[in-house]
């Protein structure tokens, strides 16, 4: 067995995981929903001050606190994304979070996790679970009277509060004593029996499982945890263990028909002895908790023992059937392929639980013997087991337990029964085989007598983790403003899942129309220009109507109320996406995300009559330069499944004379889309669209009837479409730029090429970087044209609303000629990374203007810097 003398960090670990507290028979558990979460975080910074490790031992008397998470509770108090999706899969769908979870749980018909009380899919969200444990009731009364109290003020709501009872003789509702058998950790516990003798890796998470390797556990990168609150990962690494010490808990409500069990064992057994005895091969024990392998006829009154084996003591299942309730859920050394081996204990230590269940409910009968418990007939009363277990690892433990042995109709050679005593029954109701001689003997008919009630997947993190939780998500901006409240801080309604739905539903709608290209040719040709005309002139109408901009000069900007605060927002909310999506080293734009290919490429500015040489544009002359085609973000994605908005970065290098910003010397920077207008008229409207697109709703921005888009939706969208290759599209600046004192100009960068190439269907994910290297492999350079508008009227060529499409003439000023070149390349990759394309890398006589590229500025800086910073990169200066 592996790695038994790993040295636990006992004060590290919460109290819970090393002992049942059996000496505090009194329980109650909260379920808690937090309000806001710098509330939430402060309520656990506090809190946690009372949570007990393992080092304090085991409790001597008074009472005791523990803390636990769901994975929505985590993200709740804004964890990164890069930790939350270090969880396991499992926890980060949760219990009830899919048929095919329920499937593997056996969680149908009545125990299906829509008819549960707390924890399905519609009930209320549950983020945290408040395990409070005393000696006495009233120790318990006034503990959980603290707890509550303090809950409140943090806005915290108790969602649902599971009581636990304790039983006499520390049995369960069907009258049989529980808590007997337990997984010993090594290195822990005295025992040195192999049987039960279990690496705390696979309880706790950070050191060796049963397998000698690590858990899947949340590691963090270190600027994540500025302050040093984690512990470092052991293997070879420099991140930081969040999972370290902690556990897993699976939290099940079960209740128990204790008289359907009685009842239907009465009518089976002929007296009273043959009813008891069929319950014990049922369990595995009789009552009073003694081993059936042991004392299979009758109990021999030795007490609840635990030193056994099933293979040697008896392979046929002749004293405990192979089905009963403890061999299937612990089936010890009977497993193949070498049964009563080594071997077999190995794999059945992969398997294992350690079991934290209370009892909840008035016992049926207070003697829980079986025949009080049957001649108390049906009250009515609920009444079960609080089920709660630890593992490392979910889906290799609990579920696998659920699933391939107590539900499982073929475990053991049996081929129709499942767990007598607590598995689902599906449509039917099932078979309990008695293995006997010279026959063995069926049951049929069996009811479920254990139903699902609620159910939740916890995280039960080490103290430093809680302590790390509790603290200020780390912040890269400076913080003017609070950030706006993550996704998940929408109420999780029925409604918003149903918006989300359509969202995607769109989504998926729109990329079918993407396969559709030659019909949207055709369609654009005859209708992209008579259409979009129609929406200017709506648009138009209304500025005229209201002389919006009336009082500004030609190039006059016009600094909007609250614009800074707005900006800083979506600094935040761009800067906290970068943080949460990627790791070390991988992360990319925010916007503009994936890059179809960085090129250089020689920048000729044209020969001109005087009143256009300005700026760049002074003289005749080439200069060096990067391009950048790239695609829209938030995310890197199959080509086709893009929005169908391109875009162009160019960085003229060499250019003489002080810039605007100081951070490169000599570069001035054109960033352009494929279609005319932006996406968002103004800063504010943008705000609104990078906060939906946080709650996965994107759509709802253009489509809500209150705050509708409606006219800047369909003007992308007779512009977004799937493009055949980014050397064929023409790309729009939106916003304006100065032109030397008093003007102001918009550009476009328009192919020369004429070749048109199409989509391919299906279509590779890198599909437009392969169609720009089949085009470089044909032609010895592909050439864009610069064309330039002026501004001619403050009302019909707005500054401060890119919504608007100018209608001035447009006059070629340079030549953009990309040379064939080899692009596809690692080095490219990493250096279109690490480049930075700002329009503030510009002349003061090319100053950007309005409302969106003056947040541009500190959005592409700030967010540029956090991007360097993931990814360990000092900025690029070309
Ligand atoms: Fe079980 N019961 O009272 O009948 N369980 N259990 N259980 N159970 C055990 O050996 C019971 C449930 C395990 O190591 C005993 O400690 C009831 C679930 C495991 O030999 C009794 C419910 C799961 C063991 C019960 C229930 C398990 C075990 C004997 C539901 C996991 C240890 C006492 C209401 C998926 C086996 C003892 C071993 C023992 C009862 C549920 C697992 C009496 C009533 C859901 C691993």
């Amino acid at each position: 067995m592996p790695a038994l003398n790993t040295q636990l960090e006992l004060d590290d670990i919460q109290g819970i995981v090393l002992s049942g507290y059996g000496e505090l028979p009194q329980a109650s558990f909260l379920m808690l929903a937090f309000g806001d979460p710098e509330a939430a975080r402060r309520w656990l910074g506090k809190t946690l001050e009372r949570i007990d490790s393992a080092a304090a031992g085991r409790p001597q008397g008074g009472s005791r606190l523990h803390l636990a998470f769901t994975w929505p509770g985590l993200e709740h108090l804004e964890l990164s994304w890069q930790a939350l999706k270090g969880f396991s899969r499992e926890f980060r769908e949760g219990q009830a979070g899919s048929p095919r979870r329920s499937r593997i749980l056996g969680d149908d018909g009545d125990s299906a996790p829509e008819r549960w009380r707390w924890g399905g899919p519609h009930s209320r969200a549950i983020h945290a679970l408040l395990m409070c444990y005393a000696a006495t009731t009233e120790a318990l009364e006034t503990l959980l009277a603290e707890q509550r109290q303090i809950l409140t003020e943090a806005g915290i709501e108790v969602v649902e509060t599971l009581a636990s009872q304790p039983l006499p003789g520390g049995r369960e509702h069907f009258g049989f004593r529980d808590g007997i058998s337990q997984p010993k950790l090594a290195g822990v516990s005295a025992s040195q029996d192999k049987r039960h003798l279990v690496t705390p890796g696979e309880f706790i998470l950070g050191y060796p499982n049963a397998r000698d390797q690590y858990t899947m556990r949340p590691l963090v990168d270190p600027i994540e945890d500025p302050d040093g609150l984690l512990p470092e990962v052991i293997q070879d690494s420099d991140l930081r263990d969040l999972g370290r010490n902690g556990s897993y808990l699976v939290f099940r409500q079960l209740s128990q028909d204790v008289h359907g069990f009685w009842s239907w064992l009465d009518e089976v057994a002929p007296n009273p002895e043959a009813r008891q005895a069929l319950a014990a091969k049922m369990v595995g024990r009789w009552p009073d908790g003694e081993p059936l392998v042991k004392a299979p006829r009758r109990p021999a009154g030795d007490g609840a023992d635990n030193d056994f084996g099933y293979h040697h003591e008896d392979a046929e299942g002749l004293r405990c059937p192979f089905g009963a309730h403890i061999r299937r859920t612990n089936p010890r050394d009977m497993l193949p392929p070498k049964p009563g081996t080594d071997d077999s204990l190995e794999i059945n230590r992969r398997h294992r639980l350690l079991r934290r269940g209370r009892a909840y409910g008035p016992p049926l009968a207070e003697s829980l013997a079986p025949d009080d418990l049957l001649s108390a007939g049906d009250d009515g009363q609920e009444r079960g087991l609080l089920f709660l277990c630890l593992n490392a690892d979910i889906s290799r433990q609990f579920e696998f337990v659920q699933q391939t042995w107590v539900n499982n109709a073929n475990f053991a050679g049996l081929h129709v029964d499942n767990d007598p005593l607590i598995g689902a029954r599906g449509e039917g109701r099932a078979t309990f085989t008695v293995q006997n001689e010279p026959l063995r003997r069926r049951y049929h008919d069996l009811p479920r007598f254990v139903q699902v009630r609620g159910g939740a997947y916890f995280f039960l993190p080490g103290l430093r983790a809680l302590r790390y939780l509790a603290a200020s998500p780390h912040r890269l901006t400076n913080g003017v403003s609070a950030p706006t409240a993550p996704a998940t801080l929408l109420p999780d309604t029925w409604w918003l899942q149903a918006a989300r739905k359509f969202n995607t539903a769109m989504e998926v709608g729109i990329g079918i129309t993407r396969r559709f290209t030659r019909l949207r040719n055709v369609f654009d040709r005859a209708f992209q220009q008579p259409a979009s005309d129609a929406v200017q002139a709506i648009i138009l109408r209304r500025r005229r109507k209201h002389a919006i901009d009336a009082d500004l000069a030609i190039a006059e900007e016009r600094q909007l109320a609250g614009e800074e605060d707005v900006t800083q927002r979506i600094t935040e909310l761009m800067s906290a996406f970068l943080l949460r999506t990627y790791r070390h080293g991988t992360a990319e734009r925010a916007g503009n995300t994936k890059t179809y290919g960085l090129l250089t490429a020689e920048f000729e500015v044209l020969e001109l009559p005087d009143d256009l040489r300005c700026g760049l544009f002074r003289e005749p002359r080439r200069f060096d330069a990067w391009v950048r085609f790239g695609g829209p973000g938030p995310r890197v994605t199959p080509d086709i499944r893009n929005n169908g908005v391109l875009s162009l970065g160019v960085k003229v290098t060499g250019v003489p004379g002080e810039m605007l910003l100081d951070d490169e010397e000599h570069t001035q920077d054109f960033s352009a889309i494929s279609a005319p207008t932006f996406t968002t008229p103004d800063v504010y409207e943008n705000a609104k669209l990078q906060r939906l697109i946080g709650a996965g709703l994107p759509v709802w921005y253009f489509l809500n009837p209150f705050d509708s888009h409606y006219l800047d939706m369909l003007l992308q969208g007779l512009y977004a479409k799937a493009h055949g290759s980014p050397f064929e599209v023409s790309y729009w600046s939106c916003v304006p730029y100065l032109y030397g004192k008093g003007r102001a100009f918009k550009y476009r960068f328009v192919p020369l090429l004429e070749s048109q190439s199409q989509v391919p269907l299906p279509a590779p994910d890198n599909y437009l970087r392969l169609a720009m290297l089949r085009t470089l492999a044909k032609v010895e350079e592909v050439v864009f044209e610069m064309r330039i508008q002026f501004q001619e009227d403050p009302v019909t060529m707005p500054i401060e609303d890119a919504s608007v499409i100018w209608t001035s003439p447009e006059i070629p000023v340079a030549r953009l000629r990309i040379p064939r070149q080899e692009f596809a390349i690692a080095e490219r990759d990493r250096l279109a990374r690490e480049l930075t394309i700002n329009p503030w890398h510009a002349l003061p006589e090319h100053r950007p203007l309005g409302n969106q590229n003056r947040a541009r500025k500190q959005i592409y800086y700030e967010t540029s810097r956090v991007r360097q910073r993931i990814n360990g990169e000092e900025h690029f200066k070309p």
